[in-house]
């Protein structure tokens, strides 16, 4: 079933407001972890299923025959169109109750992201964009931080829930810290690179965003002017997300290069 970029972020829209509304109305005071993943502090809660289950019957009901991938669901098979859904980025945000955390949605239509939704839902904040649309916030087109050297700019990261991943990802951190204004740690990829989108922190990187954290804000910040991808000239990955105006792209991801930041310590 054909839809423009401009037709799949406004349902888009409507499903990750739904889901953000769900998620506060049934947030409990101490959300209970459900079960943990990666490590022991890598935990689901009740919630995220119950979220991404919601996105997935709205998507069903309004674009049957539609794949999906999701955090939690895994893959549906489906047509050219394919959803990529993470219904809260930010998991820990939500349960300890930070305000960073996020329900992201892209849509792809034959691999390309077309449509991209960041619901930041305790902050009444939803970035949306559309592949040659631009992006936008409550109706103001964004633009990210131009002209920007590597020693001026704030840059957001975040970390991995393998220790192994951790200690490098530190050791990383302590290399950037001097060569930056600050860093900020937030804690969700997808609201990171809508920052970056909005001119609220000049760049982001990070070894180990899954595609569901980065599908949805990655477009929100390309269409808001920023370059998203890799090391060496690749494109973003788990291995390594790098987003900045293009020069910052360039001297961040030249320093990181120079620090070997794609490895983990072994063993653990
Ligand atoms: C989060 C990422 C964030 C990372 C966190 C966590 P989750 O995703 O969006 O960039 O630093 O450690 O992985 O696990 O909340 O969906």
């Amino acid at each position: 079933m054909g839809a423009t970029p401009a037709e799949l972020t406004a349902l888009a829209v409507e499903i990750a407001t739904e889901a953000g509304e769900m998620l506060l109305a049934k947030r409990p005071a101490r959300p209970e972890v459900l079960e943990t993943k990666s490590s022991p502090t890598d935990v689901v809660t009740a919630l995220d299923r119950a979220a991404e289950e919601l996105i997935r019957g709205r998507i069903r009901r309004a674009r049957p025959g539609d794949a999906v991938l999701g955090e939690e669901g895994g893959v549906t098979e489906g047509g050219a169109v394919r959803w990529i859904v993470d219904p809260i980025d930010g998991t820990v945000n939500f349960l300890y109750g930070l305000p960073d955390w996020a329900v992201s949605l892209a849509v792809e239509v034959d691999g390309r992201v077309v449509a991209g939704v960041v619901n930041v839902v305790p902050r009444g904040e939803v970035f949306t964009a559309s592949l040659g649309g631009g992006a936008w916030l409550a109706g103001e087109r964004l633009r990210c931080n131009e002209g920007v050297p590597l020693s001026r700019a704030l840059v957001a990261t975040g970390f991995g829930y393998r220790p192994g991943r951790r200690a490098v990802q530190g050791e990383v951190l302590a290399k950037v810290l001097p060569e930056v204004r600050d860093i900020r740690r937030a804690g969700s990829a997808a609201a990171d690179l809508c920052a970056v989108a909005a001119g609220r922190v000049d760049a982001y990187y990070e070894r180990g965003p899954q595609y569901w954290d980065y599908a949805a804000g990655g477009l929100v910040a390309s269409e808001a002017g920023a370059r998203l991808g890799g090391l060496r000239g690749g494109p973003p990955s788990p291995e390594m997300t790098v987003c900045a105006a293009p020069g910052l792209f360039e001297e961040l991801s030249g320093l990181l290069v120079t620090l070997d930041p794609e490895r983990d310590r072994s063993g653990d």
